[in-house]
């Protein structure tokens, strides 16, 4: 059996086609731990969020959680969150290795995405394809790194406060973001960090910004794919500007899961895109 396994933050429950299983990783309050799996009521932890005022943090799975996922299947392709804010690309190689020390016929395939989101849906999407084309493993690992040089992660975020108090971005950058009505603009940089690219007054310069980044980076039509934690209208809105000059582009649009929506907070959007 071949699968797709990606931890929680590409915001997947299933595939169509394809073996797929998602590793939650979790949300620790001082009230509460949250699990990011499809029980997971987002909104209402959104909303605990909102009125929280003590420390929160997140936690990556375990070895034993991805050895776990990757149950008795043959071949497996791992996504990851990026190894530049998060140890579960770390952990998801100690369990690639125990497993096939294990198991000397099955393999393994780590993929760092150096992103998350719907950069990482993209990836799955892709491997989903190859597979299905019937390409061997190690033709896959080949092209499925190659398709990451040709997909990019942006953002739109009215806070940046739960990256800050966690160490994943620095406290002056956040600092200045978190005036009203402020839209910061950034994307994963190469290194799978996260980079600032712009500040934007409202939302609807905010989004403009998006589309004119997205364009400048090389998107040309290809896919797109938009998590949004509670901004819905916001999604759609940038989908109508998508589509305006790329009208018969392959967008779809659904809300962050558990992780995502810790960090990106409410009204963040996601963009996942393809590009030439
Ligand atoms: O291991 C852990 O506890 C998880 C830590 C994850 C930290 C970053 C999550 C980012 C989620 C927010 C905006 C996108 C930033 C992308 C930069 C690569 C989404």
């Amino acid at each position: 059996m071949i699968k797709i396994v990606a931890d929680s933050s590409a915001d997947m429950q299933k595939l169509n086609n394809t073996e797929f299983c998602s590793v939650p990783l979790k949300i620790i309050t001082e009230e509460k731990e949250y699990i990011d799996d499809k029980d997971l009521d987002v909104s209402g932890m959104v909303s605990d969020l909102s009125k929280l005022n003590g420390k929160s943090s997140t936690a990556c799975p375990s070895v034993g959680d991805w050895l776990e996922a990757f149950g008795d299947a043959e071949e497996i392709f791992c996504i990851t969150i990026t190894s530049g804010l998060s140890g579960c690309y770390n952990s998801a190689v100690i369990a690639k290795r125990e497993y096939e020390e294990k198991y000397p016929d099955r393999k393994v395939f780590v993929i760092d995405s150096l992103s998350t989101g719907p950069e990482m849906k993209l990836i799955a999407e892709k491997l989903e394809e190859y597979i299905l084309n019937g390409e061997s493993f190690s033709d896959i690992c080949k092209k499925i790194k190659l398709y990451l040089n040709k997909t990019g992660l942006l953002f739109m975020l009215r806070s940046l406060k739960n990256l800050a108090n966690n160490g994943r971005v620095s406290k002056i950058i956040a600092k200045a973001v978190g005036v009203l009505g402020i839209r910061i603009v950034g994307r994963a940089s190469d290194v799978g960090e996260l980079e600032q690219l712009s500040k934007n007054r409202g939302e609807k310069n905010g989004l403009t910004a998006l589309f004119e980044t997205m364009k400048s980076l090389g998107y040309n039509g290809g896919k797109v794919r938009l998590a949004h934690c509670n901004n819905e209208n916001g999604a759609k809105e940038l989908e109508l500007i998508i589509r305006d000059e790329f009208s018969g582009a392959d967008i779809e649009i659904y809300p962050c899961r558990g992780l995502c929506s810790f960090y990106a907070e409410e009204g963040g959007i996601l963009l996942g895109f393809e590009k030439e």
